[in-house]
């Protein structure tokens, strides 16, 4: 039986040490995102196991993801579509706020959808074979899973604009330069990189890594006033933790490591 019940053939998981991999398994549509495979995602990330610390995401074959799949898309009205679109909000704001930190991966395609996953995970890792596109654009269509929203907090505006009104598709190392990854590796080499940093993430005082991924965001989106009372009180919380007096005396101590490059 899978680790967690009721996913679709198209969505594999598993569990190693405390890191979950989840793998997008869908290579012969280029892992397009039908609504068995979105809710899938929603699944997973609503159901993640005890115990687990960070999540890879990953996709077999030679792309990460074609995105939404457009076969889906002919016959359906406007709630419909309003639907539809809610419920991939949904699901990427369960990748979002849920109750682990997560890591893409990237390589081939990371279009429209897709980049919208990406978008949602935070720690992305491009290998050098992936590209950037939102051809919702070219397609006569708009984003509909968040990407409205997300993708101009990693570029910017005016740089989303221009990719969806001349249908401009980036590179890795462009894709590095503008803040769409954080890291490029070469060919194949993404998920080890990906998992040495998911081990780091899952170390971490859950305090931190919680309000990094739930509290961090509100802050952005606050005012400057409300942001820093906010700020205030996270600092308060996390360093009134055991576990932070605790990693607080070890440095004092001189038995963590120091920062340095
Ligand atoms: C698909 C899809 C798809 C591939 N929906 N079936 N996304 C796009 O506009 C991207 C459309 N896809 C592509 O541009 C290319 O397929 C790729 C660059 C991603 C890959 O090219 P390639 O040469 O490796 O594969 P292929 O031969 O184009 O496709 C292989 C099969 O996957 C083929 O099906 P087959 O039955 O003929 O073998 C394709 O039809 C199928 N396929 N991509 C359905 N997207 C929440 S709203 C989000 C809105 C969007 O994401 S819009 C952007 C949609």
């Amino acid at each position: 039986m899978s680790l967690i019940p009721g996913l679709p053939d198209t969505l594999h998981v598993e569990v190693q040490d405390n890191i979950l991999l989840v793998k997008l398994n869908r290579p012969d549509k280029r892992n397009a995102f039908n609504d068995e495979l979105i809710r899938g995602i929603e699944q997973v990330f609503a159901n993640v196991p005890a115990g687990v610390g960070c999540a890879v995401i990953h996709g077999e074959g030679s792309h990460f993801s074609a995105g939404l799949d457009l076969s889906a898309l002919t016959e359906r009205d406007a709630v419909q579509g309003l639907h539809h679109s809610r419920m991939w909000h949904r699901a990427l704001d369960q990748v979002q706020f849920g109750t682990v930190p997560v890591v893409a991966v990237l390589h081939g395609a990371c279009v429209g959808g897709g980049l919208e996953l990406a978008s949602a995970c935070h720690i992305r890792v491009a290998e050098a074979s992936t590209f950037y596109a939102l051809p919702e654009g070219q397609r006569g269509i708009f984003v509909g899973g968040g990407g409205s929203v997300r993708v101009p907090k990693l570029i910017g505006l005016a740089r989303m604009t221009d990719m969806m009104l001349t249908g401009r598709v980036y590179g890795a190392e462009e894709g590095l330069s503008i803040g769409l990854s954080q890291y490029l590796v070469a060919d194949g080499a993404g998920l080890d990189h990906a998992l040495g940093l998911a081990k780091k993430v899952a170390s971490n005082a859950g305090m931190t890594n919680y309000a990094l991924m739930h509290i961090l965001p509100r802050i952005v989106d606050a005012s400057q006033e409300q942001g820093l009372m906010l700020e205030s009180l996270t600092a308060a919380i996390a360093q009134n933790a055991p576990e932070a007096k605790a990693r607080l005396q070890e440095f004092l101590d001189g038995k963590s490591k120091k920062v340095g490059l």
